[in-house]
């Protein structure tokens, strides 16, 4: 399997200036792009997921699907993410094989352990600081929720929802590997120094964190 970067890990939304941003962002330092669309259906999705997969691939940035192994496999995607509610992570392993990068969605460790016993390669672990993109039955699992499970697994984990530049580094201190980011990115005026902001909040502290290890 190819390696990723969890570092600053840009979620997609359906915004107008998408592809300038995604460009934007990948010029400021994402490491890794996921394609997430819940808005329109399967021929936009391919439609507007093509372009995404090739600005990523031109910057040989990891591009990864959201929510759906089929549309996932028909963009030849780099990997798919997959939250509780979607096809459970060993049969999408199954369907893509041993090569793509599976990642899962959890908020606990019990959820963690499973995803992990079923082929996960990294863990999407939140809510972790309260989104207002995403409708949540559940409120924020908190820095500390995100600590536990941090400890509790062996594979790489990346914090998200409600992440800032500010909080980001809680994140990484947590255990975090990485951010994954919509609003902060997306929705700042210029999308490009919003992530070199969080690029160089990240790295701050993973050099901390090396430190006091
Ligand atoms: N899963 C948990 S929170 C969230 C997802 C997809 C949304 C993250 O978006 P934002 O705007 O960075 O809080
Ligand atoms: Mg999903």
């Amino acid at each position: 399997m190819r390696a990723f970067d969890l570092s600053v890990y840009l979620l997609t939304h359906p915004v107008d200036d998408l592809l300038d941003r995604v460009r934007d962002s990948i010029a400021g330092g994402a490491t890794l792009i996921q394609y997430r669309d819940k808005v329109h259906g399967d021929r936009e999705f391919l439609d507007t997921g093509r372009r995404v997969r090739d600005i990523a691939r031109a910057a040989s940035i990891p591009f990864i699907v959201n929510d759906r192994v089929d549309l996932a496999l028909a963009l030849d995607a780099d990997g798919v993410h997959l939250g509780q509610e979607d096809i459970e992570a060993g049969r999408a392993r199954a369907l893509i094989g041993p090569d793509r990068i599976l990642g899962i969605s959890t908020s606990s460790v019990d959820e963690a352990r499973r995803a992990i016993a079923a082929g996960a390669n990294y863990l999407g672990v939140g809510d972790v600081f309260g989104t207002a993109t995403k409708n949540k039955e559940e409120g924020p699992i908190g820095v500390e929720g995100l600590r536990e499970i941090a400890r509790a697994v062996a594979i790489h984990i990346v914090a998200i929802g409600g992440v800032t530049l500010e909080n980001a580094p809680l994140a990484i201190r947590a255990g975090a590997s990485g951010v994954s980011v919509i609003s902060a990115i997306l929705f700042a005026p210029d999308s490009r120094t919003a992530t070199e902001g969080l690029a160089r909040a990240v790295r701050t502290a993973f050099a901390e964190r090396a430190c006091r290890q």
